[in-house]
């Protein structure tokens, strides 16, 4: 079996004891790395000031080599901060609105790419097969090419493909297409995604469909697939079953004091739907007084990006927007909406996810949104919570058995709120086994078996 390969803007390292890494994705591309023998390379996080980057980090962990790099801080701006999160992001999530665009940045972008590439060169063989991930890469295979490797080289991307009237507001739209058909692979989270892509290159002229989820576009022919990213289902359902013993997790049960919780948990990003979704807790609140004094929403959001501007007003926006709601429906003896600004232990999360009667999940645009699935395998088969999902989330082309919602639509998610809460058990019950059943059989290792047997058909 040939090596594999991974790159990705970040990587993680394990411990010194060598303990499996939190968060599925993590365990999956392990895994992976761990059957085959490979190396996982991105960047240390860290800059280098002005300085050139001293040579790659490299630590083996049995068959696996973890190779980082840093960067110095005019790549971290151009290429991460300028380009990769302040263009890329915003315009893959329909922000148009966000995306700010530099000469500067742009160059950043494709020559950070290029640097990986010539770290990476020295270290490949012939025949290794390279899984490239997310947004921040896009170029890496073309820069490979360029120097001569004819490597398997697939290609992941974690967030969605907008419809090419937005992709195409993106002065350089073309050469990170190009960029793109220099995969063999290119793998996206959903049938939509992928259609997008095909459709914005057709539509420009500049590829045709030529079935079967070939495409041949800039002189190559490659393929296109959808593969949607998932959990470690039974693992996380365990951490949840067990979680009741867990003194945190117990204390956040005596302090509701019996009422119904309803639980977000989302990295603070525009994208991810927080103010509307307070917005449509206040209103589901203010529309149904017999559940006054009754329920607790509890949103856990860790701070993300703080560098970016548009992260760094929507800290303040949201913190403030929680207060203003807590003020004007609080009693003396009732706080409507706890929000926390941290990280929490997975089996912690697990235990949370599993105490609420309703998830809300209701991003305006999101590539996947594990939150989701996490949510559906912390139930208890006994008793199961709602899951209320927004229709613009990746999870909802999976997950039929949740309430979906268009969260630029308030009334409507109030509305779905008041329904989850008041859901009979037999109905809870089936809509819960049907997503189950289907994570069960679809977690994250069948995600990175399905992809790698893909990458590598003959
Ligand atoms: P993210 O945008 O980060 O990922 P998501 O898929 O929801 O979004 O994953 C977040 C992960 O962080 C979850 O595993 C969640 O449990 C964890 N998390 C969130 N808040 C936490 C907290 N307070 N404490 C501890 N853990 C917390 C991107 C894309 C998604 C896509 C994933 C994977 O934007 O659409 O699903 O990659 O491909």
């Amino acid at each position: 079996m040939s090596r594999l390969i991974v790159v990705s803007n970040r990587v993680t390292v394990p411990d010194k004891s060598g303990a499996a890494p939190a968060g599925g994705l993590a365990v999956a591309l392990k895994a992976a790395l761990g059957e085959r023998g490979g190396i996982w390379m991105g960047w240390s996080g860290k800059s280098s000031g002005d300085r050139e980057p001293e040579a790659l980090s490299l630590q083996t962990h049995g068959n696996i080599t973890y190779a980082l790099t840093d960067l110095t801080d005019t790549d971290v701006e151009e290429y991460y901060h300028g380009f990769a999160n302040r263009v890329l992001w915003p315009i893959c999530h329909y922000r148009l609105d966000l995306a700010e665009y530099g000469r500067k940045e742009m160059a950043g972008y494709f020559r950070v790419n290029r640097f990986f590439a010539q770290r990476l060169a020295p270290m490949l063989k012939e025949d290794d097969v390279i899984w490239v991930h997310d947004y921040h890469m896009i170029p890496l295979a073309a820069e490979l090419r360029q120097m001569g490797f004819k490597n398997r080289i697939g290609f992941f991307l974690h967030i969605p493909w907008p419809p090419a009237d937005v992709l195409f507001t993106m002065p350089v739209h073309e050469e990170i297409m190009r960029g793109l058909s220099r995969y063999d692979l290119v793998g996206f989270q959903t049938d939509h995604d992928l259609a997008n892509f095909e459709g914005g290159l057709v539509r420009e002229g500049i590829a045709e469909s030529l079935g079967d989820g070939r495409i041949s576009s800039f002189g190559r022919t490659f393929r296109g697939g959808f593969y949607p990213i998932s959990i470690e289902t039974a693992a996380f359902a365990d951490y949840a079953r067990r979680a009741a013993n867990n003194a945190l997790v117990r204390r956040a049960r005596q302090s509701i004091e019996g009422r119904d919780l309803i639980i977000g948990v989302d990295r603070l990003d525009y994208s991810k739907g927080i103010t509307q979704r307070i917005d449509a807790f206040e209103r589901f609140i203010r529309a149904n007084p017999a559940h006054q004094h009754r329920v607790t929403y509890l949103q856990i959001t860790p701070k993300s990006r703080s560098e970016v501007p548009e992260y760094e007003q929507m800290q303040r926006t949201v913190a403030e927007q929680a207060g203003r709601v807590n003020g004007a429906i609080s009693a003396v003896d009732w706080v409507p909406i706890r929000y926390i600004n941290r990280s929490i232990s997975r089996p912690v999360l697990a235990g949370l996810y599993r105490m609420a009667k309703v998830g809300l999940v209701t991003p305006l645009r999101d590539g996947m949104n594990l939150v989701a699935k996490e949510y559906v395998a912390a139930q208890d088969p006994e008793n199961p919570g709602v899951l209320v999902l927004s229709r613009f989330a990746g999870a909802a082309r999976e997950l039929t058995g949740a309430l979906l919602v268009n969260p630029y639509d308030i009334e409507g998610t109030a509305h779905a709120i008041a329904r989850g809460l008041n859901m009979p058990l037999e109905e809870r019950q089936a809509r819960w086994k049907r997503m189950m059943d289907h994570l069960l059989e679809h977690d994250v290792m069948r995600w990175c078996d399905d992809f790698l047997k893909d990458l590598t058909a003959p």
